[in-house]
Formats: structure tokens, C-alpha cells, sequence
């Protein structure tokens, strides 16, 4: 999983304590540039590899006063925070230890102390990111019934959690994964899914509603859920959910509560992330044929009348509903 991947870097660094400040940037850039290139993806598991390289920071360098400890810190969380647009994990989850360390920094502890805090707030907000994908597979799991047809869209730990979940209390049931171009993040889920001895069946984008006719349930991930219950996801998933619409298909999200995204409360929008057009076509083909323009969204906006549910690690809530939760969590619309 990418995450360990980045988390056992961290930890490298920790135990190589002769190592210093260019470590703690190392992790934070490196971390930094694989979110951005998409070597480390899906909502969850940004949010936890930038969590994991503020840990890194923590531990990789010794700092000389509490002003450069928090000084760096504060400044690797917003370049974190910076590396993908869209799924509002990112910045909720470095939101969530930043905002324990201004609460740390104000109660004017010792540097040792402060230090061990924040690292401490990294591994509490790792350990319930990894918790709530369980649970929420363990909610979802209901709703799949036996000899359902279910499609799900991209790759996500939240759905491929149901899923799993479904299989091991022992449903039979079949999944259609779509290819989800022009990343394939479909493989990833269709494989991962085949591994654990669930029935399986790829299927191209543009093949969805020739399916949807036999498909009962479809369940998609998310990386941002707003105030009125609109869900941004991988670029395709409105589509299915009209598709889904159409034939009258049950269509649930599974997605943490830090996929909601505050600041929509307060009007915001939630920003569309644009990639290379090389992700679409080959470098050649676009320099063949100049005159040809090409555009690459990497999520589109379903609206809360094509969702039925939203599954959540705290319950499960009609889209109209997920306002409560979000009023909830956040008391003010940028702090978790
Ligand atoms: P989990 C992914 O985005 C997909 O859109 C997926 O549905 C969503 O994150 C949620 O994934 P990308 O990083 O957090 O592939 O449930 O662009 O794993």
C-alpha cells in the first residue's frame, strides 16, 4: 500500500537520528511531489501520507527552540496541503494537527513536549482514518444483498471496504468495476477485489449503461462531500449516477466523515482539479495535431438527488442529511 510506503520512510528517518533538517524536508518534499504525481492517491490515503510526513518532520531533525519547531511545521502543513485540489482530506487532515499544535504551542509546553504532542496527534488521526474505512465497511456491508449486482467507479479503500466486508459476512454477490480512464484506477480495484475471492468484471467507461440495466446497487468513494450533499468524486461517477438514476439502481457513497468539506458551508466552491493532457493522449499524438485541445478533469460533481445514502464511519445519512453531521465536526467552517 503507498501509504506504508511513505510511512516506513518516515520511519527510516526516525531511526537515523545523526540525519537532520534535510530529512525532515526530504520527507515532506517527497511526500509532497508523490501526492502530486499521483504515485500516492485515493482521499484516504493522501491524507494519511501527509499526516505521516508531519510525523516525519517531527522526527527527523532536532529542532534548537519551539519557534522553529512549529515554524517548520506550519510551513511543511500548508505546502502539504497544497500538493492536490480536490479531496478536502488533505486539508482537513493536516487542518486536524495543526490545529492541536496552535492548541500546543499556545499552552507554552517544553520543545521535548511539544514535539511528542504532534506526533501523537499524527498517529491518533492515522489510526482513525484506518479505523473509520473499517467501520464503514462493516455499515455498507448491509446494504449489499444477496445476489446483488453492484458497480463501483475508480478505486476506493471506503468501497472496496463494503465490499470486502459484504464477501466475508458471506453475501454472494457480483461487482462490475469500471476502467475509470484515463488513470485505470478501475484495475487497481478490480484486482484488488479478485485477490480477496470476490467475482469481478471489468468494464470499459462508456460501457456503464449498457450494464446498469443488470446492476441493483453501485457504491463510489469520494473526495469531498458538500454541505448540500452533492458529492465530488473521480471524473465519470455523475454519469453512472444518472445511469444509475435511469433504471432506478440504489446509489451509495462510502466515504469518511473528513471527506466533508466545511468551508462549502460558508458558500465556497470545490475546486476542480485540471491535469496534463498527457494523462488523455500521448505526448506525439498532441504534437501530430496541434490544433486538437485537450481537457483532463480529474472529478465531476454528483448532484444529492441522484445518491441515496451516505455511509459514514459516524452512520449512515440521506445527502440532505449530511448537513447535521458537518455541523457537528465543525464548529467554525475551516477548523476540524
Ligand atoms: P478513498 C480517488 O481520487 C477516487 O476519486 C476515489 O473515489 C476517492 O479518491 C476516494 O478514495 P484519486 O486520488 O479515500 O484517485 O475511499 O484522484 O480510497
Amino acid at each position: 500500500m503507498c501509504l506504508l510506503l511513505v510511512r516506513s520512510g518516515a520511519e527510516r528517518d526516525f531511526k537515523r537520528p545523526g540525519l537532520f533538517a534535510p530529512m525532515a524536508d526530504d520527507a515532506v518534499d517527497s511526500t509532497f511531489a508523490q501526492i502530486r504525481s499521483m504515485k500516492v492517491r485515493g482521499a484516504g490515503r493522501i491524507a494519511r501520507a501527509a499526516v505521516s510526513a508531519l510525523k516525519a518532520y517531527c522526527e527527523s531533525r532536532r529542532f534548537s527552540t519551539t519557534q522553529e519547531f512549529f515554524g517548520g511545521l506550519f510551513a511543511a502543513g500548508e505546502k502539504l496541503r497544497s500538493a492536490r485540489p480536490t479531496a478536502v482530506s488533505l486539508p482537513n487532515a493536516v487542518n486536524f494537527v495543526l490545529a492541536s499544535a496552535r492548541r500546543t504551542q499556545a499552552a507554552g509546553g517544553s520543545l521535548r513536549d511539544s514535539v511528542r504532542a504532534v506526533r501523537e496527534v499524527c498517529d491518533a488521526f492515522v489510526d482513525s482514518s484506518l479505523r473509520a474505512t473499517k467501520t464503514i465497511g462493516e455499515y455498507g456491508a448491509k446494504r449489499i444483498q444477496d445476489g446483488d449486482v453492484v458497480l463501483t467507479h475508480c478505486n476506493s479503500e471506503a468501497v472496496t471496504s463494503v465490499l470486502t466486508s459484504a464477501h466475508a459476512a458471506g453475501k454472494r454477490f457480483e461487482v462490475i468495476a469500471t476502467e475509470t480512464r484515463p488513470r485505470f484506477q478501475g484495475r487497481i480495484t478490480a484486482s484488488v477485489l479478485a485477490n480477496r475471492g470476490l467475482d469481478v468484471t471489468l468494464i470499459p467507461d462508456s460501457a456503464v449503461r449498457v450494464y446498469m440495466r443488470k446492476v441493483d446497487t453501485v457504491v463510489v468513494g469520494a473526495d469531498a462531500i458538500a454541505a448540500n450533499g452533492a458529492v465530488i468524486n473521480k471524473i465519470g461517477t455523475s454519469q453512472v449516477a444518472l445511469a444509475a438514476h435511469e433504471t432506478r439502481a440504489r446509489f451509495y457513497v462510502a466515504a469518511e466523515s473528513y471527506k466533508l468539506s466545511p468551508m462549502t458551508m460558508t458558500g465556497e466552491l470545490v475546486e476542480i482539479e485540471q491535469r496534463s493532457p498527457y494523462e488523455v493522449v500521448p505526448r506525439a499524438w498532441l504534437e501530430a495535431n496541434k490544433e486538437v485541445k485537450v481537457r483532463n478533469p480529474a472529478f465531476d460533481v454528483t448532484p444529492p438527488e441522484y445518491i441515496d445514502l451516505i455511509v459514514t464511519e459516524r452512520g449512515i445519512f440521506p445527502p440532505q442529511g449530511i448537513i447535521l453531521l458537518m455541523k457537528d465536526l465543525y464548529d467554525q467552517p475551516r477548523s476540524v
